[in-house]
C-alpha cells in the first residue's frame, strides 16, 4: 500500500491542504487573542442540540457571545440565534462536511467584536470530518446525545481525542435509552485522559449552568 504512487500522491495533497489551513487557524486564534475572545467550536451529529443549547445561552446571556453558524444550506440557525439577540453568520458549505479556517477567517470580517467576550462556532452536523480541522478556536466541545448511544466515543475517536469537553446532551430523555454516561467518560479519557464532561439539557436545564461556569473560567476578558 506504502509503494502505491497514487495514494501517496493523495497523502501528499491532504497533507498541503491540511498545513496551509493550520497556518490559517493560527492567523484566526491571533485574532481572537488580540481582542481578548474566547473562541469555542461546537461539535456533534446533525441534531445533538448544538443551536439549542446557544439559544439557551442566548436568554440567559452570561457573557457577551456571537455565532458562526456552518451548515449545508439555509440560514435557519443564525435566524434562531438574531431572534433571541445574538449577531450570527451563516456560512453555507453546499456539500463541505466541515469548516475550515479559511470560511472563519472571511466570517469574522462580516461580525462585530466590540464588546464580544466569546466566539461560537457552531460546526456542520457530523461526527467526521470537522474533527480533523482546526478552525482557530480554542477549545472543542463535543456533544453527544443520550439518543445517539454511548458507544459513538469508540466509534468516532478522532472526533472524541481532540474534545476538551464533552456535553451529554438530551439527558432529559435518558430514562428511554440504555446510556451510560459514565461509560461515555471512560472512553473518552482513554483517548485523551484531560477531557471533562457535563451532562446537559436544554429541557430540564439540567448542566447549563455548569456549562457557563467552565465557559466562564476560560474567558480572555
Ligand atoms: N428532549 C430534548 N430535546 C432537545 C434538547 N435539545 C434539543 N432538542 C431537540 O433536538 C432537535 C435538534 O436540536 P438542535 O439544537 O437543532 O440540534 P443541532 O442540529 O445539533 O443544532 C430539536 O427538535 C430540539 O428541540 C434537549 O435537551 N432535550
Ligand atoms: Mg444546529
Amino acid at each position: 500500500m506504502q509503494d502505491n504512487p497514487h495514494l501517496k500522491k493523495n497523502i501528499q495533497v491532504v497533507e498541503k491542504i491540511l498545513s496551509k489551513n493550520d497556518q490559517e487557524a493560527m492567523r484566526v486564534r491571533e485574532f481572537f487573542d488580540a481582542h481578548q475572545i474566547l473562541g469555542l467550536n461546537f461539535m456533534s451529529s446533525p441534531g445533538s442540540g448544538k443551536t439549542t443549547i446557544l439559544e439557551q445561552l442566548a436568554i440567559q446571556k452570561p457573557f457577551s457571545f456571537n455565532v458562526i453558524e456552518g451548515d449545508l444550506e439555509t440560514e435557519n440557525d443564525a435566524n434562531k440565534l438574531r431572534q433571541k439577540g445574538i449577531e450570527a453568520v451563516q456560512i453555507q458549505t453546499g456539500s463541505a462536511c466541515h469548516l475550515d479556517a479559511f470560511m472563519i477567517s472571511e466570517a469574522l470580517t462580516k461580525l462585530s467584536f466590540e464588546g464580544i467576550d466569546v466566539c461560537v462556532i457552531e460546526n456542520i452536523g457530523n461526527l467526521v470530518c470537522p474533527a480533523s480541522y482546526d478552525v482557530g478556536t480554542h477549545y472543542n466541545i463535543v456533544l453527544l446525545s443520550v439518543t445517539e448511544g454511548d458507544d459513538k466515543v469508540e466509534k468516532y475517536p478522532v472526533m472524541f481525542r481532540n474534545a476538551d469537553l464533552i456535553l451529554v446532551s438530551k439527558s432529559d430523555l435518558i430514562a428511554h435509552f440504555d446510556f451510560d454516561p459514565k461509560l461515555v467518560l471512560e472512553r473518552a479519557k482513554k483517548l485523551n485522559p484531560n477531557v471533562e464532561m457535563i451532562t446537559i439539557s436544554s429541557k430540564s436545564q439540567e448542566g447549563i449552568q455548569e456549562l457557563i461556569t467552565w465557559i466562564n473560567t476560560r474567558r480572555k476578558k
